[in-house]
């Protein structure tokens, strides 16, 4: 690593000549390959933004904190740490306690704002940009988002804000034709109009640079010629949708050409007015496997950089529902499926094999997919939302009014709901369970190994109501000691009941097998413990949940979310309004943003395995 080891800084960048910055983009891809491979993460986009990283280093000031790159979703900003003076610790990136996958301000202040969830960054940028105006200060403010990210509704919305305020700053849209499996929709299509029209590029920026350079002449004069651009533009496009909401088009440039790059910022930061650069570039660049399997190599664990091969990995939760969901499809011809740009994650790419018109990707548009499924519910679909917690929080509005209140049922099937593990703080699925439970006219249901889950999804679709089923990431348990009762709503689960027991655990989803190897280790310290399978977060099981409390007098309710209006906190508040006093432990996530790390090592550290669990219960509880 010659020319990186270098780099601490962007000022170090600016002193490379054109084939030093060259080396430095192989030996950025070659740092990301060898990292990811070993440790996981996004590989695909990060292989393709690398010489766009290093044009944007090189042209701002970042190291003074006066230039501002705002990354959309963030998954793509490796390069940009390794340029930024974290290339030390580049080895513990998504460990715990080391880097994070995503821009974090506090491990560095080039990291402009936070980011995990799609869309935002020209909102930050505007933002961003009108704070300096109004501040009085002079800052370059890029907002760096890809063709996928394009499809998410908040984007148009700061587009038409942002265009409309005319102070400066610019969009940059990563095009790699793809989101993170192929791009929808006809945004999509239109940029695919836009890359492929050379004719319009070659003219349009000749007469950009042509005006630029005449802007000293006179401004009347240069506003003649404006318009006479204009006139050209709308000759050669129709509906440059970019220039009619008030911003510069400029491009398409070769994103892998860091010459043709620092030309096009260079130019752009001369236009006082928002400009937009269309650069287009190839996810998975420089690394055949990843450049041949874009979708496979958006987001993996380790794999053999050699081979491009990664390990055998046993069946999840989000496998057990796809089989199922195609099962019932199979029954169901009124059974249609949805997700929001993620049909290989949350296991739908086999059902939108099988039945192509039953299945719908509706972009990173958690919002209108919402509001989509509720209608065609109300008409007689039986949607199906495949969709992770994280993400459906965008949607929380969209859930109360259109699912809720309207009544629609839709089906949602909440993947990656708990802990998540090395995306961190913007992916971990804690918070559903505290928005689904305040929602009235919601079920919520949570199976606690396979056989509950198939059980479940066929039972959510017989309801005919708004019902969410939530399951967590990694491999599917199996307990097949506790084959699941039929279920009947709003009723849980007793699977062991000792003689005599001192403690009632209830537990929910994946919990359940948790507690029972708690009940296990409490009964080797001579501590009967009963346990209960909430199933049904909402409604819950009063008559269970009164019956152990009286019989054992004490409580712990183990959930994967996070405590505050989670069931652990219903359950106190239920158990008050019923009069029954009992002493309660609760077991979840505290009121934190839950940081990157292992799910295992996660579950350790806020003291959520069997042995601490058991060592917490054994010291609040002196038991006879
Ligand atoms: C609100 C939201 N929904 C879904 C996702 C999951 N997600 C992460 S990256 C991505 C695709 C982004 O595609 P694009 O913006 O083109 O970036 P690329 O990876 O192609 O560089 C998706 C759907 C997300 N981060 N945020």
């Amino acid at each position: 690593m010659v020319v990186l080891e270098e780099i601490s800084c962007s000022a170090d960048l600016k002193k490379l000549n054109k084939s030093q910055l060259e080396v430095l983009a192989a030996e950025l891809r070659q740092e990301i390959l060898h990292t990811v491979s070993q440790n996981g993460g996004h590989l695909a986009s990060n292989l393709g933004i690398v010489e766009l990283t290093i044009a944007l280093h090189y042209y701002l000031d970042l190291d003074s904190g006066n230039d501002e790159i705002v990354w959309d979703v963030g998954h793509q900003c490796y390069a940009h740490k390794l340029l930024s003076g974290r290339r030390e610790q580049f080895a513990t990136l998504r460990q715990l306690d080391g880097l994070s996958g995503f821009p974090k301000p506090y491990e560095s202040p080039t990291d402009a704002y936070v980011a995990g969830h799609s869309s935002t960054s020209i909102s930050v940028a505007v933002g961003i940009s009108q704070a300096a105006r109004q501040l009085g200060q002079q800052k370059k403010v890029f907002a760096v988002i890809g063709d996928g990210a394009m499809s998410g509704g908040m984007v148009y919305e700061a587009l038409n804000h942002g265009g409309d305020l005319k102070v400066p700053f610019t969009v940059i849209l990563n095009d790699n034709e793809m989101s993170i499996a192929e791009n929808v929709g006809a945004m999509s299509r239109y940029l695919t109009r836009l890359r492929s029209n050379k004719r319009y590029r070659h003219l349009k920026d000749r007469l950009t640079k042509f005006l630029l350079k005449r802007k000293k002449i006179g401004k009347s004069f240069f506003n003649g010629l404006e318009r006479l651009r204009d006139a050209v533009k709308y000759f050669l496009v129709r509906g440059v949708l970019f220039e009619e909401m008030g911003f510069v088009y400029l491009g398409p440039v070769d994103g892998h050409n860091i010459a043709d790059l620092l030309e096009t910022l260079r130019l752009a930061g001369q236009i006082e007015k928002p400009v937009l650069i269309h650069v287009i570039t190839q996810k998975g660049r420089g690394y055949a496997p990843a450049e041949a399997n874009p979708t496979a190599f958006h987001g993996i664990g380790s794999f053999d950089l050699q081979t491009g091969q990664a390990p055998a990995k046993a069946p999840s939760w989000t496998d057990c529902f796809s089989q199922q969901l195609l099962k019932l499809a199979a029954e169901q011809p009124q059974l249609v499926a949805v997700t929001a740009a993620m049909p290989d994650g949350t296991g739908l790419a086999p059902f939108q094999q099988l039945y192509p018109d039953r299945f719908y990707d509706v972009g990173i548009a958690e919002q209108h997919m919402l509001t989509f499924a509720g209608a065609m519910a109300l008409r007689g679909l039986s949607p199906v939302v495949a969709v992770y917690s994280t993400f459906l929080q965008r949607a929380y509005d969209q859930l109360f009014q259109d699912i809720c209140l309207a009544g629609a049922p839709v089906v949602l099937a909440i993947d990656r709901a708990g802990i998540v593990g090395e995306d961190g703080e913007t992916h971990q699925g804690l918070f559903d369970l505290s928005m689904l439970c305040a929602m009235p006219n919601m079920t919520v249901l949570a199976p606690r190994d396979a056989e509950a889950l198939r059980q479940m999804l066929a039972y959510a679709l017989q309801l005919k109501q708004p019902v969410a089923l939530r399951y967590p990431r990694g491999a599917v348990l199996e307990l097949p000691q506790y084959p699941p009762q039929p279920l009947v709503y709003g009723k849980g689960e007793l699977l062991l009941h000792p003689a005599k027991a001192q403690l009632g655990i209830l537990a929910l989803g994946d919990m359940v097998e948790r507690a029972l190897r708690l009940a296990d280790w409490l009964a080797e310290r001579g501590v009967a413990a009963a346990v209960a399978d909430l199933r049904f977060a909402k409604p819950l099981d009063a008559e269970l949940i009164c019956d152990l409390a009286k019989s054992c007098g004490r409580l712990l309710v183990w959930e994967n979310g996070i405590r505050s209006g989670g069931v652990g906190e219903n359950i106190l508040a239920l158990l008050q309004a019923a009069g029954v006093a009992a002493e309660v432990e609760l077991a979840a996530f505290p009121e934190e943003f839950v940081p990157h790390g292992k799910p295992e090592q996660l579950f350790a550290r806020y003291g959520l395995t069997p042995e601490k669990l058991g060592q917490r219960i054994l010291k609040r509880w002196q038991f006879a």
